[in-house]
């Protein structure tokens, strides 16, 4: 795979720049997979195998692969657009006439309407410094309290679920390798061997091992053939089959009562709720037949250790974080959590999902997971921002209702990271409020759909192009570096913000080089829940670069030195979490008396099938990325249909027919795709394009009470036959 970037000198080592290796990581998901970027023949960069990084051994998949192709100029944007006032076309235009103009906007705007008027959307995809760098922008320079993310739309359910059971959030309380050595896993709504194909290998050594593997998801996936045991819910139900679970636990009497008793405290009313999910009931919720629960059960009980892993299938509901909760009531009550080999665990998504979520991008938040409306934390981060505590707004809208609002309140947006004319729900309406805005600027490597309707677009460097830190979904931190240089027209995020900030009357304190953006994190973290004040650049960069598992406090306060120079000796990091204690105030883990509750829309008659969505192998997300790789687009060409044949015959749809699924918020058209790998009461869509064939003209925009995360995973619809225009 070749493109025309061309690699740069090598920033850290004396290696000859020829035979030069840069050790990096993919661009993409959250596994943060390693790999060696090269020069290859013809100029272009070439990716080689990275087998000493634990995470992937030198495994990637097709994305991963490919992503190269991306960097090539053919593909992206390489100088600014500005719309002319003329024609109402993007135009091409320098840098400075371009942030001028957002600059000018956003103060004309605050100015008008107030600081509230400015909205800023950000993405789990941007390194940790962009994201804190992108949260301080809006807090400090533009004072608004209208930041969100797309991390809303992702694990926003299992991170506030996370929270309340355990008093901290990390995706994976340990690292992937304990997966293989545990004894049974509980996967739920995981479709990985498509969305994280490297990671199969620890399930598949799980079984080698002798530990089973049960997968829950509505649909027979890749995934779900490696199962010994595949539960296929009605989407929208996993919270009564996690207490349906849990009611069998209790009727079986395999309880962990001395755990129970030592380590959580709420146990009786977690335990009242699930016994009013009688096996039978939840068979008629669910689907699932009663054998199989106790099957499960069995399976999960009789293992020495075991795991519940969720994924966007029950979290992307409107009760996701009770269904979560209800599944980690699970392991609680047995036992399973705080213990070696043994916990639940929520496989994050976005390459820097888990970091993304934590360095105050999100509505609620400052800097290493610390509360916006806590007053210690405000005065510890408006200190090391150099400005009054009073002075910093407070929690404002999630991402769904920030889009809602504009055109109304919020007058202007600066979007960088995200795609959400193809990745919000209701996104036909998400579409109309973008182009309600009196002024949109977009950030983005391509011109993606959000960026095609923005005011001005900036092209921005890419992974390859910039060195930075991510947080992968173990929580492991790493420093992805820069291999190759960037064309001439591009800047990266740090350096947009630093201009827009220096516009706006702050020179100082947005700073274009991430290290020094991370010296800062570093300080900002110190003492919060992720804590990075241990990490460096320089400790980062030590040994095969496998990275840090933060908490990582600094041993050393307030010495100057860096951690991992000579004389300090650092904190070690900690890639497991809760064995001495749960990050609650009295240490003990919390039961939630969680209830089953019905979907915000279930099937009536006039739209009487379930939708679901998710995620086909060779697309990432929106497919702003992946759908500009002409591999992946041979492998993934387009939308279909996904529906069991009973469904088909009955509708008359034949395989590959065009047909039109219908929900209350709108139409999709796309090529049915006939399979008995999926209940007969549901259809599945991939969500990667836009036009007639997107998903999300379909979904529910309903969200849940305590983590706004939208319902992705169910709505109702119907369907008829359709000739493609
Ligand atoms: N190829 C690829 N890989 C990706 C991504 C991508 O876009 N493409 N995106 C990355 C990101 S950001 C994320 S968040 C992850 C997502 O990774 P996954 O969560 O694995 O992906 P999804 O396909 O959204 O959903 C997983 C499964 O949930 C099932 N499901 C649907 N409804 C329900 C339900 O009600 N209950 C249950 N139990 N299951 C249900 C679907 O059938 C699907 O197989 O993938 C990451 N990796
Ligand atoms: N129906 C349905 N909808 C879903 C989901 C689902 O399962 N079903 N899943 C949801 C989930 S989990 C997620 S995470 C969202 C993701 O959906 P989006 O937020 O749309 O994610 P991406 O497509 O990754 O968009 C990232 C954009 O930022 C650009 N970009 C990449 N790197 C950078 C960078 O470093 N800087 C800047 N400025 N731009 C960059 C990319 O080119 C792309 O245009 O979709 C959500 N939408
Ligand atoms: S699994 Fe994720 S991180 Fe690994 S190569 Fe594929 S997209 Fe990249
Ligand atoms: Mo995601």
């Amino acid at each position: 795979m070749h493109s025309t970037a061309t690699p740069a000198t090598p920033a850290t080592t004396a290696t000859p720049a020829a035979t030069a290796v840069t050790a990096t990581h993919c661009p993409y998901c959250a596994l943060q997979c390693g790999m060696g970027l090269t020069a290859g023949t013809g100029g272009g960069v070439e990716v080689v195998e990275r087998a000493s990084f634990p995470v992937n051994r030198g495994a990637l998949c097709g994305k991963g692969r490919t992503a190269p192709a991306l960097l090539s100029s053919r593909v992206r944007l390489t100088e600014p657009l500005v719309r002319s006032h003329a024609t109402g076309k993007l135009v091409p235009a320098s840098w400075e006439e371009a942030l001028d103009r957002i600059a000018g906007e956003l103060s004309r705007v605050r100015e008008e309407h107030g600081a509230d008027a400015c909205g800023v959307f950000g993405g789990g995809g941007l390194t940790n410094e962009k994201a804190y760098a992108l949260g301080k922008f809006a807090r400090v320079v533009l004072g608004t309290s209208q930041i969100d993310y797309n991390g809303r739309f992702c694990m926003s359910s299992a991170a506030a679920a996370g929270q309340r059971a355990f008093g901290l959030d990390r995706g994976l309380p340990f690292p992937l390798e304990d997966i293989p050595r545990t004894g049974c896993v509980i996967l739920v709504g995981s479709n990985l061997a498509e969305t994280m194909p490297p990671a199969l290998r620890y399930l598949t050594e799980l079984r080698e091992n002798g530990g089973t593997l049960i997968v829950v998801d509505p649909r027979r996936t890749r995934t779900a053939e490696q199962a010994d045991l595949h539960l296929a819910p009605r989407p929208g139900t996993d919270l009564a089959l996690a207490l349906g679970l849990l009611h069998l636990v209790v009727a079986e009497g395999r309880t962990d009562e001395a755990f129970i008793e030592e380590r959580t405290s709420g146990w009786e009313g977690a335990r009242a709720a699930a016994m009013a999910h009688w096996p039978e009931h939840v068979e008629r919720i669910t689907g699932v037949p009663v054998p199989q629960l106790r099957d499960a059960v069995r399976m999960f009980c009789d293992a020495e250790a075991s795991m519940v892993l969720t994924a966007r299938g029950p979290e992307q509901q409107s009760k996701g974080t009770d269904t979560v909760g209800a599944w980690i009531n699970l392991c609680l009550a047995t036992g399973r959590a705080g213990r070696p080999l043994s916990g639940y665990g929520c496989l994050t998504g976005q390459g820097n999902g888990q970091g993304g979520r934590e360095h105050g991008q999100k509505a609620d938040q400052l800097p290493g997971y610390r509360k916006l409306t806590d007053p210690a934390a405000r005065a510890h981060v408006a200190e090391v921002w150099g400005v009054d505590p009073d002075s910093l707004p407070g929690p404002g809208r999630s991402a769904y209702e920030l889009l809602d609002a504009l055109g109304g309140d919020v007058k202007t947006l600066l979007l960088m990271g995200s795609n959400p004319v193809v990745s919000a729900p209701r996104a036909a309406h998400v579409e109309e409020r973008l182009r309600s805005l009196d002024f949109l600027a977009v950030a983005d490597v391509v011109l993606s759909e959000t960026a095609e309707l923005a005011d001005v677009v900036l092209p921005v460097t890419q992974w390859a192009e910039e060195t930075g830190t991510v947080t992968n979904l173990e929580g492991r931190v790493l420093l992805r570096r820069r291999a190759v240089s960037a064309p001439g027209g591009v800047r990266s995020d740090l350096d947009v913000l630093h201009g827009l900030a220096a516009r706006l009357g702050h020179g100082k304190g947005f700073p274009v080089d991430p290290e020094q953006v991370f010296e800062e994190l570093r300080r900002a973290s110190a003492g919060g829940p992720a804590d990075y004040s241990g990490i460096s650049y320089e400790r980062l960069r030590e040994g095969d670069g496998e990275g840090v598992f933060w908490p990582c406090p600094d041993p050393a306060p307030g010495s100057g030195q860096v951690p991992g120079g000579a004389g300090v000796v650092p904190h070690p990091g900690t890639p497991r979490l809760f064995l001495e204690g749960f990050a609650t105030e009295d240490g003990r883990a919390r039961f939630v008396p969680v209830v089953h509750r019905a979907a915000a829309e279930e099937t009536d008659a006039e739209y009487p099938v379930l939708l679901t969505t998710g995620r086909v192998l060779a697309q990432y997300q929106s497919g702003a990325q992946t759908r500009r790789v002409d591999e992946l687009n041979s492998a993934a060409p387009g939308p279909f249909v996904e529906l069991h044949p009973r469904l088909a015959a009955g509708l008359g749809i034949a395989d590959g027919e065009a047909v039109a699924v219908v929900s209350r918020r709108g139409r999709a058209v796309a090529p049915a795709r006939v399979t008995s790998s999926i209940r007969s009461d549901t259809v599945f869509m991939p969500f990667h394009w836009p036009g007639e064939g997107r998903a999300n003209s379909l979904t529910h925009p309903a969200l849940d009470p305590v983590s706004r995360m939208p319902e992705f995973k169910v709505c109702a619809v119907r369907l008829e036959r359709a000739e493609r225009s």
